[in-house]
């Protein structure tokens, strides 16, 4: 056992994890676990392969549904969003480890908290153009951070939206995501569904937490084809950390028996992975789908702190981060209520003037029912979980239709509004 486990600091953590009410960021964990950087930054993780978020929209084009190969046309699309989803994890659920040795504790958004950025383009023929990164807290209680990601060069847009609900049990922290992403290829005109899997958080007794996924991720497309993602961890079917099995099958029908599979994925997410064709991966006629370790994440460009506007992330929490850093507990506390007690003098005085926080660049919306008027767009999410059989109530990220999950009286989604960001006049990348 490290000395950080048999702290005094880190036992009474333990102790407040076992009288958990249900809200993480209550938490008060000892300096050593908290990270500098807010959740609301997380975001960046969708992005840092932005080739292959782009792949997809080299593959066909807008006529190659009516062609002779559609199928395959198709079939090579998911695949290649089954491989960038693939691509996130390792971004999304080891960096703390790789970079800070641990998963870490993130500080808790404030409501308006903003993260924005880019990526450059990094191949050599300049086909990707910029990308762009635009994250914003929308909610506080409970915290909920909304995300687009676009690329106008090639008309992709990713957008997304997050939030957790945790449990705990004996040895670890159980959390549900809620939320999905939208993925637009508006050449192509297809458009991805991809629902977020739950996770669970391990090594808490040893004061050297990680995550580790289960259950499942969908990815739908809107040309039917859906690839259906299965994680486990060690002790499970492959024993080893971090696994997956994905299988891409011609559509929800043919996903309800295994055997359908046109392609089977597997390996480890953080590591390598095979394709093999069909159901069966015991077969010879494999190969390598993706390594993780191939290629460095590409990290997003944020300009400098000092022309950071006050809603951005890095600027706001700057002192914090700083005593974070200085690993001064009662800094931390100082600077963190300061930042804190600001926010709560600002809601009061909202409540006072009967007024709300607008958010920025993200609103919700109603998602119930298909729209009445057959002319009004409607918005992926419909058509797609409707394909998917998912339920587009407020529930865990991927639950069916007539899940015992499926619950709730809310139908609302957070969406991206491109045009505040067009006329937006005082965030800049
Ligand atoms: C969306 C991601 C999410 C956010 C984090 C559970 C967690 C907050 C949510 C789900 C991203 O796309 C992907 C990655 C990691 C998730 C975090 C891991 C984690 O531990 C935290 C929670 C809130 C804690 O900090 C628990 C207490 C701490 C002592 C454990 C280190």
């Amino acid at each position: 056992m490290s000395s950080a486990s048999s702290s005094s600091s880190w036992t009474s953590f333990l102790k407040s994890i076992a009288s958990y009410n249900g809200d993480l960021s209550s938490l008060t964990a000892p300096p050593f676990i908290l990270s500098p950087t807010s959740l609301v930054e997380y975001s960046q993780f969708w992005g840092e392969h932005p080739d292959l978020l782009i792949a997809p929209n080299f593959i066909g084009d807008k006529n190659s549904y009516n062609g002779p190969h559609a199928d395959e046309v198709a079939q090579d699309r998911i695949i290649a969003v089954t491989k960038w989803f693939i691509s996130t994890l390792r971004s999304q659920y080891c960096s703390r480890n790789e970079s800070l040795g641990s998963e870490k504790k993130p500080l808790n958004p404030f409501l308006g908290e903003l993260f924005v950025g880019k990526w450059g383009d990094s191949t050599k023929d300049q086909r990707l153009g910029e990308t762009i990164l635009l994250s914003e807290q929308v909610s506080h209680h409970p915290p909920v951070t909304g995300y687009a990601i676009f690329n106008d060069k090639n008309n992709v847009e990713l957008q997304g939206y997050n939030g957790i609900k945790a449990s705990i049990s004996t040895t670890s922290i159980n959390v549900k995501q809620y939320g999905h992403a939208i993925l637009k290829f508006k050449d192509l005109g297809e458009d991805f569904l991809v629902t977020l899997p739950p996770l669970h958080i391990e090594g808490l007794i040893v004061a050297s937490p990680f995550v580790e996924l289960e259950g499942k991720s969908i990815i739908q497309s809107s040309s039917g084809y859906i690839s259906v993602i299965e994680f486990s961890g060690r002790g499970y079917f492959s024993g080893k950390k971090n696994s997956f099995k994905a299988r891409i099958f011609k559509n929800k029908a043919a996903s309800e028996n295994k055997d359908n599979a046109l392609f089977t994925i597997h390996g480890q997410w953080s590591g390598k992975s095979q394709i093999h064709p069909g159901s069966s991966t015991s077969g010879k006629n494999h190969s390598e789908f993706y390594d993780a370790n191939s290629k460095d994440p590409e990290h997003l460009v944020v300009k400098p702190i000092a022309k950071q506007n006050e809603l951005e992330s890095r600027k706001a929490w700057n002192s914090v981060a700083q005593a974070i850093k200085s690993g001064n507990y009662d800094l931390i506390h100082k600077e963190k209520s300061e930042l804190e007690n600001a926010q709560r003098e600002m809601r009061r005085q909202e409540q006072e003037n009967n007024i709300r926080w607008d958010t920025r660049f993200f609103e919700e919306h109603d998602l119930e029912d298909l729209p009445s008027d057959p002319s009004e767009p409607s918005d992926p999410f419909i058509g797609l979980s409707i394909m998917a059989n998912l339920s587009r109530k407020n529930a865990p990220s991927g639950t069916a239709n007539g899940d015992k999950e499926d619950k709730g009286s809310s139908y609302l989604h957070w969406r991206f509004n491109r045009e505040n960001w067009d006329n937006e006049k005082e965030i800049t990348i």
